[in-house]
């Protein structure tokens, strides 16, 4: 399977992050991208590309041009007030304040953010934009007639929302590569979020829609980031209705409860008849992440790639969580070595 892969990812290194009251080293880290592609090399999963660059103009399918625009130029305006630190925002229109664009620098931050947790550096912008290219570049793979590609995405992007930045996304990868198949001529397209996170910015870009079904599997979030989406009552609206599924489990959940949710959420998968299957995949289900509850262990996503291989669609995998940093190649090379049946 190919694997597409840019170091731009470097250039994004956040130094911290919130953590029960004290500021702590992101967990969103470059060595995640490293260890990936190292167990990719090691395993001999296939060739590695440079992405293409297909401009701006795909990205602009997903994403708010104000937003894109604020993204690109906030460093600069950041740096030019001299302070040495990354930007983190610390307030947001939330009830009863006005969801108005400010002038200043941390206003727009707030309105643009939905969380405390992505930090924008000076080189966010390119390892952003890289990473869109990375799942574009999967897409096109695809799109040109692999039946598996590998998008080795970093920073992750199932959180980011049209307009909205958090937990450590920016630009919706696999939101950017599923309009991209649309764009291209597919008709359907089916997303399954495997993430330990409910994706709350892919669920928000489709759920008004019918032609992207979007399917997620993750932490409860009556007890789990992001809190404040990703309940199963979640099921699209308008032409969207039916076409979002959510699937939450409960904190401690292991293969035997979490296979029984992946089948449910493969069902209704075949049942869309998709051209094509995008798998946000995170591995952050695993039952060492520092910061998640579920207990998966690494032969478990040698089983979860043979359930999504017998879907039997063309399939693009966009890199997602995972923070137990020295496993996530293992885990995620498992998911793809079960869907080759290798
Ligand atoms: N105690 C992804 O996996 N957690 N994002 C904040 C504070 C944020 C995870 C925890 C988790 C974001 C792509
Ligand atoms: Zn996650």
């Amino acid at each position: 399977m190919l694997t597409i892969y840019s170091d731009d990812h470097r250039l994004h290194h956040g130094r911290c992050e919130l953590i029960d009251g004290e500021l702590k080293p992101c967990f969103e880290m470059p060595a995640r991208a490293d260890y990936v592609l190292a167990r990719v090399r090691e395993r001999a999963l296939g060739e590695v590309h440079e992405p293409h660059d297909f401009g701006r103009a795909p990205i602009e399918r997903v994403h708010a041009l104000d937003y894109l625009e604020f993204l690109e130029g906030a460093w600069a305006r950041w740096a030019q007030e001299g302070v040495d630190g990354d930007l983190m925002p610390y307030i947001f229109p939330t009830r009863g304040l006005r969801a108005v664009r400010p002038d200043h620098l941390h206003g727009q931050l707030g309105y643009y953010s939905f969380d405390g947790g992505a930090p924008i550096t000076a080189g966010t912008w390119q390892a952003i934009y890289s990473s869109a290219q990375v799942a574009l570049t999967g897409q096109q793979a695809i799109a040109d007639g692999a039946h598996g590609a590998f998008a080795l995405c970093r920073p992750p992007g199932h959180h980011a929302a049209a307009d909205l930045m958090g937990g450590y996304c920016y630009l919706n990868n696999v939101a950017i590569a599923a309009q991209a198949c649309l764009d291209q001529g597919a008709r359907r397209v089916a997303i399954l979020d495997v993430d330990y996170h409910h994706g709350n910015g892919t669920q928000s870009i489709f759920y008004a829609r019918n032609d992207v079904l979007v399917t997620s599997i993750h932490g409860d979030p009556r007890a789990e980031f992001p809190f404040f989406l990703g309940y199963a009552d979640e099921e699209g609206e308008g032409a969207g209705r039916g076409f979002n599924y959510n699937l939450p489990l409960a904190a401690g959940s292991d293969w035997t409860l979490y296979s029984q949710a992946l089948d449910s959420a493969c069902q209704r998968i075949a049942a869309y008849a998709p051209d094509v299957v995008l798998v946000s995949l995170g591995v952050d289900t695993f039952k060492e992440d520092p910061i998640s509850q579920f207990k998966l262990d690494s032969p478990d996503y040698l089983r979860m790639g043979a359930r999504i291989a017998a879907l039997g669609k063309p399939t693009l995998f966009v890199m997602e969580g995972g923070y137990a940093v020295e496993e996530i190649g293992i885990n995620a090379v498992n998911v793809l070595e079960g869907f080759q049946g290798t």
